[in-house]
């Protein structure tokens, strides 16, 4: 017998989870039912402000007016045709996203793993066919505590038992090189066998790890050097969230390989893409790679109102405003309880030091109870991701929230 679902108390759908859904989560004890700009609503009408954005996938605020209505156009005409024929938005998708980021092609596909998979496949098949390297032998790098995804070969990559644990065998032809150390990636790129090094410009799981000024222009010199393709997994950096349009701009670095997802659709449908220049891209031929909704007419539709919105409404300057400001205002508090505070654009995590080590949770609960979302990662570490249409009368708000919740830790 169903619980009875109209019953609107969040212990009714908590519940109702906790039956008959999978627990491979531990949210916060909210339940939400609408969102609109940098505001989420619960069951309960209670409204927050979000600081998590979906893991940086709604970096436009939840359900864009532009690229809802692109949703909905589209969504009564054509969805899906599959890849076996043509559609009338995909080739129009590739040719504006291509101009967008500056890549000869593009390679849709859905969730970001699958896009980082795609990548990682391409990087392989250039190994062979361009760089020689023995069939099967070809090498991928990966950053110690790297994350992008949750795919038996994204988690082959992990540094982090949560991720790997009891769920090997593993994918071979993957290595881990120190994050932010050129001498430990100078001494692994001397294996020849090395065809791509994939690395987040900022690790964002591993607690917004932002490496050191000039680590990733010479990372690309290195990968240059040593003829290794390097591969920009900006899934969750990309897309203003950092103040610029990639989090590779910051350095002027253009990636062989660039893959992105969340935002890429504003946080409507998923919407994954991987971007690259003939040499790296034509070496997959017809029949060889795909997905039953990757290029999907919605999808294209959806994407192009999505990009288009990010220059259109200015959100990386904005990201990069509205970054500065939370991360002053934070720091001005000069609370016993926040170790550091550090991040880039809208993309920012606070460390906490407190001698309880559920103190993170504790505050994401208080935080929680004075309209706030935000959701600990690794332990001490909170990850502050609000929607970058925030404004600075918003961010001061909620520099205000941060202030009287911490008093909990008192
Ligand atoms: C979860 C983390 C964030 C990503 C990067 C690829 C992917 C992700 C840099 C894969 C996805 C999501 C996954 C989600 C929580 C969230 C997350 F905590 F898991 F690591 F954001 F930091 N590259 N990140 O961040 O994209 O296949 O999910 O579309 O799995 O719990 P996806």
């Amino acid at each position: 017998m169903l619980t009875n679902i109209t019953d609107s108390t969040t212990a009714a759908f908590l519940a109702l989870e906790e039956k008959y859904g999978a627990h491979n989560y531990h949210p916060l004890p909210v339940v939400l039912d609408r969102g609109e700009g940098v505001f989420l609503w619960d069951v309960e009408g209670k409204r927050y402000y979000d600081f998590l954005s979906g893991y940086s996938a709604v970096n436009q605020g939840h359900c864009h007016p532009a690229i809802v209505a692109a949703l909905i156009e589209q969504a009564q005409k054509l969805t899906l045709t599959s890849r076996a024929f043509h559609n009338n938005l995909l080739g129009e998708y590739a040719k504006f996203i291509t101009e967008y980021f500056g890549y000869d092609k593009v390679l849709p596909m859905n969730t970001g793993v699958e896009a980082a998979e795609t990548a990682v496949k391409l990087a392989r098949r250039w190994g062979y066919v361009n760089k020689g390297i023995p069939e099967n032998k070809a090498v991928i790098l990966f950053a110690e505590n790297n994350f992008w995804g949750r795919t038996l070969a994204a988690i082959s990559s992990s540094s982090d038992p949560l991720s790997y644990k009891n769920f090997g065998p593993y994918m071979p032809g993957f290595e881990l090189v120190a994050y932010n150390d050129i001498a430990s990636l100078e001494k692994k790129l001397q294996n020849p066998d090395v065809a791509a090094f994939m690395v987040e410009p900022i690790q964002g799981e591993a607690g917004v790890v932002v490496p050191d000024e000039g680590y990733l222009a010479r990372v690309k010199e290195l990968c240059s050097e040593c003829n290794v393709l390097l591969i920009a997994d900006e899934i969750q950096t990309g897309l203003c969230r950092t103040g610029k349009m990639l989090a590779c701009d910051h350095e002027d670095v253009r990636p062989d390989i660039l893959v992105l997802g969340k935002a890429l659709s504003g946080g409507v449908l998923p919407v994954s893409a991987v971007l690259a220049d003939d040499e790296i891209m034509l070496n997959i031929k017809p029949g060889e790679h795909g997905s039953t909704y990757g290029g999907n007419p919605l999808a294209c539709k959806v994407a192009m109102a999505a990009l288009t919105v990010l220059k259109q409404e200015h959100m990386a300057q904005n990201a990069e405003a509205m970054g500065a400001l939370l991360r002053s205002g934070i720091t001005n508090l000069q609370s016993p309880f926040i170790k550091l505070v550090r991040g880039k654009g809208l993309l920012n995590a606070i460390v906490i030091e407190h001698h309880n080590k559920e103190a993170s949770w504790e505050l994401c609960m208080e935080l929680m109870q004075n309209g706030l979302l935000a959701k600990p990662t690794h332990g001490d570490k909170i990850r502050f991701a609000p929607p970058l249409t925030i404004t600075a009368g918003q961010v001061e708000e909620c520099v205000q929230i941060i202030s009287q919740s911490l008093k909990v830790l008192a």
